[in-house]
């Protein structure tokens, strides 16, 4: 090879379909961060409408991000993605071997996955909107994450340390950054009714894995967000 030539270093096998701001997109990304894995980025701008596109719906016919593409095994949704990580790529375990912590970790992932984030998805909040009216989207919105947040802080409470459920980075903790982050910047939540979800996203943002997959952090983050 000529000492000119350029060696392009070879793209990663794994491609995470992200949006810069998407919450689900980030607990993916933090997952692959934590694990140590490389990998490509393909951004689908949520605003524009990428995921109505018929290419992107071969990936995931529901139109969401994040999608995970593993040479030829294709995954849509941020807790299979995760789960599948775990057990294709075991190193940084994101599930404690203690069977009561465990059952925790799924608990509190899915009030985040299932109990909250739904009702404050970029869809729903649009409909809420043209339907009711931007003060009902927020009201909405937060009745949703507040609630969701009361039942997580009565949950995790005697069960936490540095992180939700121990002092070791676990599931749960990937779905709670994301969607504390959110609630306080998109939808003015005040995190001191909720003093221990709080103190773990203290501790998350002292973290290189949760720091790498922050919005702000993202190719297709717009220059405005890096300040
Ligand atoms: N349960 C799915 C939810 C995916 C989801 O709601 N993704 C949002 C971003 S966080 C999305 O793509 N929204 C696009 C839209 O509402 O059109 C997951 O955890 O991945």
């Amino acid at each position: 090879m000529a000492t000119s030539e350029v060696r392009e270093k070879p793209k990663p096998k794994l491609k995470l379909y992200s949006y810069f701001m998407s919450s689900c997109a980030w607990r993916v990304r933090i997952a692959l961060h934590h694990k140590g894995l490389e990998y490509e980025y393909i951004a689908v701008n949520l605003v524009k409408g990428d995921q109505f596109t018929s290419e992107f719906q071969k990936l995931n016919p529901l139109s969401y991000v994040p999608v995970l593409v593993d040479e030829d095994i294709v995954i849509a949704d941020s807790y299979a993605i995760i789960m599948y990580l775990e057990e294709k790529y075991p190193q940084n375990p994101l599930l404690p071997q203690n069977f009561q912590k465990r059952g925790l970790n799924y608990q509190a992932a899915n009030i985040v996955a299932s109990n909250i984030q739904p009702f404050q998805n970029l869809a729903v909040v649009k409909y809420i909107e043209e339907k009711l009216g931007s003060d009902e989207k927020l009201s909405w919105a937060q009745h949703h994450i507040k609630k969701g947040f009361a039942a997580l802080e009565k949950l995790l409470a005697g069960h936490a340390g540095k992180y939700a459920t121990g002092n070791e980075v676990a599931l749960a903790d990937l779905f709670l950054a994301p969607q504390i982050d959110g609630a306080t910047k998109r939808f003015n939540i005040d995190m001191a009714e909720f003093p221990l979800l709080k103190s773990l996203n203290d501790e998350y943002s002292k973290l290189p894995a949760f720091q790498s997959a922050a919005p702000e952090k993202q190719p297709d983050a717009p220059d405005s967000t890096k300040a």
